[in-house]
């Protein structure tokens, strides 16, 4: 009896002393990052503001990061909460900083002298650097064509070893540095003449290169250039993991294609041409009719730079303009819709944009409730185009298609059946050219957001009249309105 109760004693001892154990480690085993932001809810990440990677407009915040790093977010299930560095250096010593960021999403480039303060992820986008050369000296086309040249780029960037290591290959070379400008201050440079070429990656080209008609590409100087997001280096790598997870799905989703043609796309959209012929009506044509739009725009609640788009797309901002089928002005209003929105004279360019935002406005409020306020532009702008009518019948055939008729996707990839005799038969009003509006309601989103980035950040008095002959907020000396470098980290 005593014997068995002395092995129950100490086996309960046992016991207890293997729970303490148990619960001794558990205790001093400290959360992971990754659970550590789940706890906390909220994930807090470091980046720089300009065009592509975070920057605020009417509609809130955007931005390549920006965008690639809310769903990350919304993933997780935490909110985003969102810091922004004046400077490399900054980002950089911030990172991993107590209660500081924990994730930088900043189009940086993994360089191996950054290994030893960071970890970087999987990379989302392939970039290469490109020498940038005015369009009216002879092209350079390898490197010992820039000997003789003026040659700047951005100090402390990955394009400084490039030129460094080209120098040492070609002695005779010269090249200057400065931390005083941004990549978008050199191209503007080129493009003004102030030096002969520069260093840049091939996004920032396809971005600014609306905005500088005069630019030109080189040849590429290095193919391989990769941007990743980084956290501060450790041994912790549970929130690296869960981020190549989610780039990997990003990836396989369409999601990172869809970003990177919608930020850096639009020379591919709009062809060279198309994209050298908007720079510079950007700057000779829109400045005469930008009081109107935003006139206009106030007095209907649409946004101005939405009603400069349409009448870019619909006449490229000449007043007398005429289509085939006798539509006429800037806004191209048909007869009867001119007549409707109280327009007599269509040639009339202040008119004819107070006739389109009053019909645009109208058009958004007669739309069905049940499609999705972020698509409801763009069913506004194809109605626009096409007739409301039109695109009711479209609606329906998506939905005989088992696509969602609320959603802008799934219509327009139906609207194109409005001219083909085996569906338009079934429909209520029948032949539309339905590929029309698809092309329509594109190219208006292209120019609408080269317009919200030129415009950008959103300060009252932003305005492309008062710049002179410059595209605003790209030329150094206009102040707060400058929105920041596209370019960033180089
Ligand atoms: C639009 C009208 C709609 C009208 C549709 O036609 O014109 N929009 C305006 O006047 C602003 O009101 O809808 S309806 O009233 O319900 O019938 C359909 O008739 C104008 C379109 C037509 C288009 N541009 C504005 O986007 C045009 O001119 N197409 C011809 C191009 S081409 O010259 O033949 O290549």
């Amino acid at each position: 009896m005593h014997s068995l109760t002395l092995t129950l004693q100490r086996w309960l001892l046992l016991s207890c002393a293997a729970s303490l154990f148990v619960l001794l480690n558990a205790c001093s085993k400290p959360p992971t990052t990754l659970e550590r932001i789940k706890a906390d809810g909220v994930l807090h990440v470091i980046t720089r503001n300009s065009p592509s990677t975070y920057f605020q407009d009417r509609n809130g915040e955007t931005g390549f990061e920006y965008e690639l790093v809310k769903q990350f977010a919304d993933q997780l299930g935490v909110t985003l909460n969102i810091e922004t560095a004046d400077n490399l250096e900054q980002l950089f010593s911030r990172l991993g900083s107590e209660n500081g960021p924990v994730l930088a999403a900043a189009a940086l480039v993994a360089s191996p002298s950054r290994l030893t303060d960071m970890r970087f992820s999987d990379p989302y986008l392939d970039v290469s650097s490109q020498i940038i050369y005015h369009q009216s000296a002879k092209r350079p086309k390898k490197p010992e064509q820039l000997i003789g040249k003026s040659l700047l780029a951005l100090k402390g960037s990955i394009h400084e070893d490039s030129l460094d290591a080209l120098q040492q290959q070609y002695p005779q070379l010269r090249y200057d540095v400065s931390d005083q400008v941004e990549t978008v201050d050199l191209l503007r440079m080129v493009d003004e003449q102030q030096v002969d070429a520069t260093l840049v990656h091939s996004n920032q080209v396809a971005m600014n290169q609306v905005y500088f008609p005069n630019i030109r590409v080189g040849f590429t100087l290095d193919e391989q250039h990769q941007q990743s997001w980084a956290i501060a280096a450790g041994d912790d790598v549970s929130l690296l993991n869960e981020i190549n997870r989610f780039l990997a799905n990003a990836k396989q989703s369409g999601l990172l294609q869809q970003l990177t043609e919608r930020y850096y796309g639009h020379v591919d959209t709009l062809g060279y041409v198309g994209a050298y012929a908007f720079a510079r009506h950007l700057q000779q044509r829109l400045p005469s009719y930008e009081t109107a739009f935003r006139n206009a725009a106030q007095e209907h609640a649409v946004d101005w730079r939405l009603l400069a788009a349409m009448g870019y797309q619909e006449s490229h901002w000449l007043p007398t303009a005429t289509s085939k089928t006798g539509v006429r002005g800037l806004m191209m209003l048909t007869q009867r819709t001119a007549q409707a929105m109280g327009v007599n004279n269509r040639l009339d360019p202040k008119q004819s944009i107070q006739g389109g935002a009053r019909y645009i406005a109208l058009l958004m409020s007669q739309l069905p409730d049940g499609i999705y306020p972020e698509d409801r532009v763009w069913f506004a702008l194809a109605a626009y185009n096409v007739g409301m009518g039109h695109l009711e019948d479209a609606r329906k055939l998506t939905v005989a298609e088992g696509l969602d008729p609320n959603r802008w996707l799934d219509v327009k990839t139906i609207l194109p059946r409005l001219a083909q005799k085996q569906w338009y038969s079934k429909t209520r009003y029948g032949y539309a050219r339905g590929g029309e509006p698809v092309h329509f309601v594109n190219n208006i989103r292209r120019y609408y957001d080269i317009l919200t980035w030129v415009t950008q950040p959103q300060i009252e008095g932003t305005s492309i009249a008062s710049e002179g002959t410059h595209v605003p907020g790209l030329t150094p000396d206009n102040g707060s309105n400058a929105p920041v470098d596209p370019a960033v980290v180089e």
